[in-house]
């Protein structure tokens, strides 16, 4: 039984205050877009919730516009790396004194944030949040894009999807050195064979020391980090936070930034599709800045362009037979397919519900109702089946990670509405 009271009661467990914490064994803060998909899963449950939410993070926003990964708004113990090691401090917030971390993560706050406010109604909350939207927009432009075209990401966490096997040759290219640290995420035997290896962490950790030995100057990490990628989803999420932010303004009469918004969605969608798509592989793929290379990999990353309406209809015919790769699995839609899989690892292949969300979406964009049926329908059974766990074995089912995860019981709310 994983009905709407548990996912209710799964949610009011992990809330703190006016925010809600992914998970009460391993994430014991605000995470970026954890929080988005809280929002949406509680858009009609629980909409004082939901723009609280939104409102929290949005006051961890810093002075340049960048909504960080993760705000330490408690001391919690139990995650690594906390404020000691990014030693971001306090004072670059702009609405609250409060520790964060350095990168940021898709900014699927925006499109969540439009989508409270299409639930609610309320134009205090969209008049409240607009402003640092916008901000947050502004900022992805002018700090993250060499182009004014497409945006770029400086660290694997700030994807959402942190070990997928599309960052190992960047990763690859740079050597960690000595790195002495003591992770908090492998408390148990299970745990330590699905969650990143050390050899994915010893980077992670030192992208983080490099960007603080640089006093997280943008220009200096521009070229200095051994890190730097055009990822698709993260795109694909700014053109849809960019159409957001121009229905926000419309909606508040304000057309001259309407217009310019969506202007700028219609110039990365054109980008995405003009420069992104691989037609061997038969989905888009991220691009690695500092080997000016393509980074080829069958990830679900790969189909959400479709949520920015960025295939055209060739590309997308040819993306459907990439599609029926990811679905021939019991349970659709794996995070990888390919080579590397691994049915238990992480974003290595495991499902994932908050990607189900998001391509079930995309698809229902393209006109594929099917296919968005059936990732609807394979998310559902997943949840009946094994309750709000944080990702899924793709054959078998078994839920994975941790248990009582926040996004999977509020995207639960947001399917059984
Ligand atoms: C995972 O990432 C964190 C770092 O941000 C970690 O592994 O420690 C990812 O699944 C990410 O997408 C998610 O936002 C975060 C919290 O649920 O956990």
């Amino acid at each position: 039984m994983h009905g709407r009271e548990s996912a209710a009661a799964v949610l009011d467990a992990n809330r703190r205050d006016g925010y809600t914490i992914p998970s009460a064994t391993l994430y014991p803060f605000q995470w970026n877009w954890d929080s988005a998909f809280v929002a949406v899963g509680l858009a009609h449950a629980d909409p004082a919730a939901a723009k609280r939410e939104i409102r929290t993070l949005l006051d961890a926003r810093w002075e340049n516009g960048m909504v960080p990964q993760i705000a330490f708004w408690s001391d919690a113990a139990g995650y690594f790396p906390g404020p000691d090691e990014w030693r971001v401090g306090t004072d670059r917030t702009v609405h609250a004194d409060v520790e964060t971390s350095g990168i940021t993560q898709p900014p699927m706050v925006v499109p969540a944030a439009a989508y409270v406010y299409e639930a609610t109604g309320d134009e205090a909350f969209r008049d409240s949040v607009l402003p640092d939207l916008e901000a947050y927009c502004e900022w992805w432009l002018r700090e993250r894009s060499d182009d004014g075209e497409l945006v770029w990401v400086r660290h694997p966490w700030a994807t959402g999807m942190d070990d997928s096997p599309a960052w190992v040759g960047p990763l690859e290219r740079f050597d960690p050195g000595e790195m002495t640290y003591t992770r908090e995420d492998r408390k148990d035997s299970e745990l330590a064979e699905q969650r990143p290896t050390d050899w994915d962490y010893d980077r992670y950790v030192s992208l983080v020391r490099r960007g603080r030995d640089l006093d997280w100057d943008e220009t200096r990490l521009r070229e200095e980090s051994p890190f730097v990628v055009e990822d698709v989803l993260t795109n694909a999420l700014f053109v849809r936070a960019c159409e957001s932010v121009a229905a926000l303004s419309a909606d508040a009469g304000d057309e001259t930034s309407a217009e310019r918004w969506r202007a700028q969605a219609e110039t990365t969608r054109r980008a995405l599709s003009e420069r992104r798509f691989d037609d061997d592989l038969g989905l888009f793929v991220s691009y690695d800045l500092v080997a000016d290379e393509p980074l080829p990999a069958r990830s679900i990353a790969g189909l959400l362009p479709t949520l920015a309406g960025a295939p055209t209809d060739a590309q997308f015919a040819r993306m459907r037979e990439t599609l029926d790769e990811f679905l021939a699995y019991e349970y659709a839609a794996p995070s990888y397919v390919g080579p590397e899989m691994d049915y238990d690892r992480y974003w290595r292949g495991p499902v994932w519900l908050n990607t189900n969300w998001l391509l079930e979406r995309g698809l229902r964009r393209m006109g594929a109702e099917t296919e968005a049926d059936r990732i609807r329908d394979d998310s559902r059974r997943l949840l009946d089946r094994e309750g709000f766990r944080e990702y899924f074995n793709p054959e078998t089912g078994a839920g994975r990670g941790s248990d009582r995860f926040s996004w999977s019981a509020a995207l639960s709310l947001a399917w059984a509405a």
